[in-house]
């Protein structure tokens, strides 16, 4: 295997970043574990270390809720150098947790860790797995149950903390309804490790934060939740990564599950595929969200728009226009995918989820290319992404403009994305 030029740096992080079997994002701006990032992480550690990388997903599912959810961080140590931390959730877990969850990449993570333990003959694999397996499982049905109430075939999101795309274009409007009241005092602590042009802005966290408090006060019960949800919107993005690692999990059924779960999955995933299947728009060449409570589609351009393709088999037809549209995306760019493209009024460059490059969505993207047959277009992005975490470093995110590294550094999930990208 190829060793890549800054490998053992990649792993020098993983290393520095680990807090005894789970890896915090960074140190100190994220203290804790994240959900999506663990599952990234967990695909980076199999490059090296197999047992490591069962054990990042062993730790996450310490915070599945009896209902299947996994929540977003597990707050498995203190830390006083993040808010909201649990106090503010205020969720009665045995590990404390936050009370809400992130994309449900675990699934499509679990697969990469178990075949990479097939390839390495690493002892243990099938046991590790299954128990693992049962987990994603009762955490697929807790979305479908929780999370599309009314069959929809589309998952939905109830705070933008959950898409990962904290303060994202496609949020301004279902957030605008939010207010900026909240019950909880808010002290930022993000604005004192990162520039706070970098960040999202006051008033964003005041609306995260009333949610927050909205949902506590719901004793974080699902259906209370949903009644109650000010913000609620159908992902694209969500629904995606949660049709893959639903096939995912089909695909380890078909040696570790019983006939019955083969089947039950086998439904979610047609319900999910069929339900993002119908958010396309060819009026637009990409995939857009829905707003359910105002009931209308969110057509501002984000990166969500081609994750689908993790998940579906476009036509010829809808291939052409998705990979056209990310050309245009790239077009005088030194990197990308940007999160928001340049044409965007909203596009900021430098600002978190406005504009910035991260490497793991471009990991995504570059799969879900892959699996329409676009690998060129995938293998340039993959590309630039190496290039500019080899030119910066292992930052959080990248501006599009000019590959400048941005937010915090020696971040685990940049750090995973280049081991997995570069090969
Ligand atoms: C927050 C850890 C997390 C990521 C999210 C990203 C950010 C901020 O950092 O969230 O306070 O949770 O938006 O995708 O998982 O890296």
């Amino acid at each position: 295997m190829n060793t890549l030029p800054k490998e053992e740096a990649a792993r020098a992080i993983l290393a520095r970043n680990d807090r005894g079997g789970y890896t915090v994002p960074t140190d100190r701006l994220y203290p804790f574990q994240w959900n999506w990032d663990s599952a990234f992480v967990a695909m980076g550690f199999a490059v090296f270390d197999v047992a490591r990388a069962y054990r990042e997903l062993e730790r996450l599912v310490e915070g599945q809720w009896d209902d299947g959810m996994i929540p977003h961080i597990v707050f498995h140590a203190p830390s006083d150098t993040y808010f909201p931390g649990p106090d503010v959730w205020g969720t009665r877990h045995r590990v404390p947790t936050s009370g809400i969850t992130q994309p449900p990449v675990f699934g499509m993570a679990l697969r990469h860790v178990h075949e990479a333990a097939l390839a390495s003959g690493t002892a243990g694999a099938a046991e590790r797995t299954t128990v693992l397996f049962q987990a994603a499982l009762r955490s697929h049905r807790w979305w479908l149950s929780a999370r599309d109430p009314d069959g929809l075939g589309l998952v939905s999101i109830l705070h933008p903390w959950e898409s990962g795309s904290d303060n994202s274009p496609a949020w301004d409007q279902a957030l605008a309804r939010v207010p900026t009241t909240t019950t909880t005092a808010i002290r930022r602590k993000d604005t004192g490790h990162v520039d706070a042009s970098m960040r999202p802005r006051d008033e964003d966290y005041q609306r995260f934060i009333h949610l927050v408090d909205t949902y506590r006060d719901c004793g974080w019960d699902p259906a209370r939740q949903w009644a109650a949800a000010p913000f609620k919107v159908a992902d694209v993005q969500m629904t995606a990564i949660l049709a893959r690692a639903t096939a995912d999990l089909i695909y380890l059924a078909e040696s570790l599950g019983t006939d019955d779960e083969k089947a039950e999955l086998a439904r979610m995933h047609a319900r999910l595929c069929d339900g993002l299947a119908g958010r396309w728009r060819p009026a637009l060449s990409r995939f857009v969200d829905l707003d359910l409570i105002a009931g209308r589609d969110i057509e501002e351009p984000t990166q969500a728009a081609f994750i689908p393709l993790v998940a579906l088999e476009l036509d010829a037809a809808q291939r052409d226009a998705a990979t056209a549209e990310i050309e245009r995306w790239l077009d005088g760019m030194v990197v990308g995918v940007p999160s928001t493209p340049a044409f965007s009024p909203a596009f900021e460059p430098k600002r978190y989820w406005r504009g910035p490059v991260w490497a793991v969505v471009n990991w995504l993207i570059c799969d879900g290319l892959r699996l329409n047959g676009a690998e060129d277009l995938a293998r340039r992005i993959e590309r630039t992404t190496v290039r500019a975490i080899e030119n910066a470093g292992f930052c959080e995110y990248f501006d599009p403009t000019t590959g400048e590294g941005l937010g915090g550094d020696t971040f685990s999930w940049t750090a995973a994305a280049y081991m997995v990208l570069g090969r």
